[in-house]
């Protein structure tokens, strides 16, 4: 069985994947924060703007799915320090540690000033819509470059936004169920053939503004839509004042300066 490590495990997406990939794979945990382990599950304390720690997480895995860092838009200083220079340091780590495969969530906000009336696919130039979708650009480019270098194998799911169901009307274009999120990772660690590959992380959304073919030609057959939550959604949808998020894909990460995390709207922002 292989061994995963999974970063920044405490998150929202972390406790969906460790759900749905339990029993399937050896689970290494890894957060800053501290995680009640389940059976089959192991678990390290670790702070990735450290190389230290990112050396000691990433020692004897066969793959790492990259979920530690800043979820949302926020300040620059706490970006900078978990994206950016904890980025580097799990994948450098990796290099080191002859770990081949990395899997990063990129995110929809690494294109998200794209508008909302354009399909766009995975070979489209790159629109951060907020400083976080600037951070998934680092992570995105330094992943081609060790893929371009090291010969290592990459695989950036742009994701969308995961959860039980989709929570508004733009998320009905980019939502991601769990079991979908576990196909497409399953995907990203078992495919032979993986060099650089960039797909959307999103349903089989009958909205969805991504040409998902890519990820299609890779095996992924999404087995949910959100169209079967629209009706619910758009009855209850207020109208928006916001004229530049409501044309663009990112919505307000295109206009506000700190972003509350939806899985967690009571605590605010995760990191
Ligand atoms: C993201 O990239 C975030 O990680 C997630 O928390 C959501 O805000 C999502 O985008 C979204 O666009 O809804």
């Amino acid at each position: 069985m292989k061994t995963i490590l999974i970063t920044g495990a405490t998150g929202d997406v972390g406790s969906h994947l460790r759900r749905e990939l339990a029993g399937k794979y050896k689970l290494r945990l890894s957060d800053k924060r501290n995680l009640k382990k389940n059976k089959g599950e192991t678990f390290i304390r670790a702070d990735i703007s450290k190389m230290s720690d990112a050396l000691k997480i990433t020692r004897g895995v066969d793959a790492i799915i990259h979920l530690g860092g800043y979820s949302v838009e926020g300040p620059w200083e706490g970006i900078l320090k978990a994206n950016i220079v904890g980025c580097y340091n799990v994948f450098e780590a990796a290099r080191r540690n002859g770990v081949k495969r990395i899997l990063f969530p990129t995110s929809n906000h690494a294109v998200g000033f794209y508008r909302r009336n354009q399909t766009i696919d995975h070979r489209v130039y790159i629109k951060p819509d907020s400083r976080y979708g600037v951070s998934k650009v680092f992570g995105e480019a330094l992943g081609s470059l060790y893929a371009d270098k090291y010969g290592m194998q990459m695989f950036m799911m742009r994701i969308g936004n995961v959860g039980p169901k989709p929570l508004d009307k733009r998320r009905l274009s980019i939502w991601f169920s769990p079991r979908d999120l576990a196909q497409l990772v399953s995907i990203g660690i078992e495919h032979p053939d993986i060099k650089f590959e960039i797909v959307y992380g999103i349903s089989g959304n009958k909205r969805a503004w991504y040409d998902n073919s890519n990820a299609v030609r890779l095996g992924y057959r999404p087995e949910d839509d959100s169209e079967i939550h629209a009706s619910e959604i758009l009855a209850r949808e207020k109208p928006s004042t916001d004229a530049i998020a409501e044309a663009h894909q990112g919505g307000i990460f295109c206009t506000a300066e700190d972003v509350p995390n939806p899985a967690a709207p009571k605590k605010g922002r995760k990191k």
